[in-house]
């Protein structure tokens, strides 16, 4: 392996499925219980917000119970030791990354922790309930506030610096995401065609296991960890 200098790396589900927090798609995953149509969409919020609060509130009180893992603890440490550029891109809007250490993240799919005031545009770290009356404590007024994530038809987070991090890659590792919802799932093709080399770190192939120069499949826990091991060594 030779020294990388410019490390990318995205994240999903799966690397927090070890923690206890659910995935998406698996067979006991979040879209097998609830109809993305009803919790994950603008449209869906206006129609009923007080369903999609609900939903928030549940995976915001279940957030409180979990821990990051031996996964998040590595890809902290790789940022920490290893001599080059290590950011790290989240689809995942738990705070297990930063919990374990991380400070070079984006969140491109917004956080969990965090309300946003339709009404004034202010962001403020949320860990309580959120109710349509919830006041801002921004601006004062209810009615505003929302879940800082971002839904099926809004634009991802900071994608223009994702752009260009992924244009400057040497190496490209996806972790623990089945490939199935774009942007992200075509990170890959946009660190390839930059000369970065390609790694999927995932339980099982993905949707887009085909596009990685290189795959490891095995539990994020495990695989994540001798990974950084071989990367520190170089
Ligand atoms: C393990 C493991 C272990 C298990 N160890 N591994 C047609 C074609 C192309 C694109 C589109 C299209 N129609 C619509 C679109 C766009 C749409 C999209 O991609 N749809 C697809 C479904 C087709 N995308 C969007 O709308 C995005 N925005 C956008 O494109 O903006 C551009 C634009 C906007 C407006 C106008 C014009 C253009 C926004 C996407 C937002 C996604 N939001 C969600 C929910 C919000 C946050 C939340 O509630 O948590 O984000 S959906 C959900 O999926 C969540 C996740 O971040 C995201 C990805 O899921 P992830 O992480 O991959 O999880 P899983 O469950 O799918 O996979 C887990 C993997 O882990 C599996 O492979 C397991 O095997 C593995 N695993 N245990 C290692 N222990």
């Amino acid at each position: 392996m030779p020294p990388y200098q410019r490390i990318v790396i995205l994240t999903g589900a799966g690397i927090s499925a070890e923690s206890g927090v659910a995935t998406f798609r698996d067979k006991d995953g979040i879209w097998s219980k609830y109809s993305i149509e009803d919790v994950a969409t603008p449209e869906a919020f206006r129609r009923d917000p007080k369903r999609v609060h609900d939903f928030y509130n549940m995976r915001r009180r279940d957030h409180a119970t979990v821990k990051p893992n031996a996964a998040h603890y590595a890809l902290a440490r790789l940022e920490a030791e290893h001599n080059g550029e290590v950011t790290l891109v989240t689809q995942n809007i738990d705070a297990l990354h930063e919990q374990a250490g991380s400070k070079n993240l984006i969140h491109m799919h917004g956080e969990l922790l965090k309300a946003w005031c339709l009404l004034c545009d202010g962001r403020f770290a949320w860990e309580a309930d959120l109710s349509l009356e919830t006041i801002c404590p921004g601006c004062g007024r209810p009615h505003g506030l929302r879940p800082d994530v971002v839904w099926f038809g809004e634009m991802p987070y900071e994608m223009d610096r994702i752009g260009a991090l992924l244009e400057a890659a040497d190496l490209f590792l996806s972790i623990g995401t089945s490939g199935n919802v774009y942007p992200a799932a075509g990170f890959v093709a946009l660190a390839r065609r930059a000369g970065a080399h390609t790694v999927e770190l995932n339980l099982e192939p993905s949707e887009g296991a085909s596009y990685f120069a290189d795959t490891i499949h095995g539990p994020a826990t495990q695989v994540v960890p001798a990974y950084v091991e071989r990367v520190l060594k170089t």
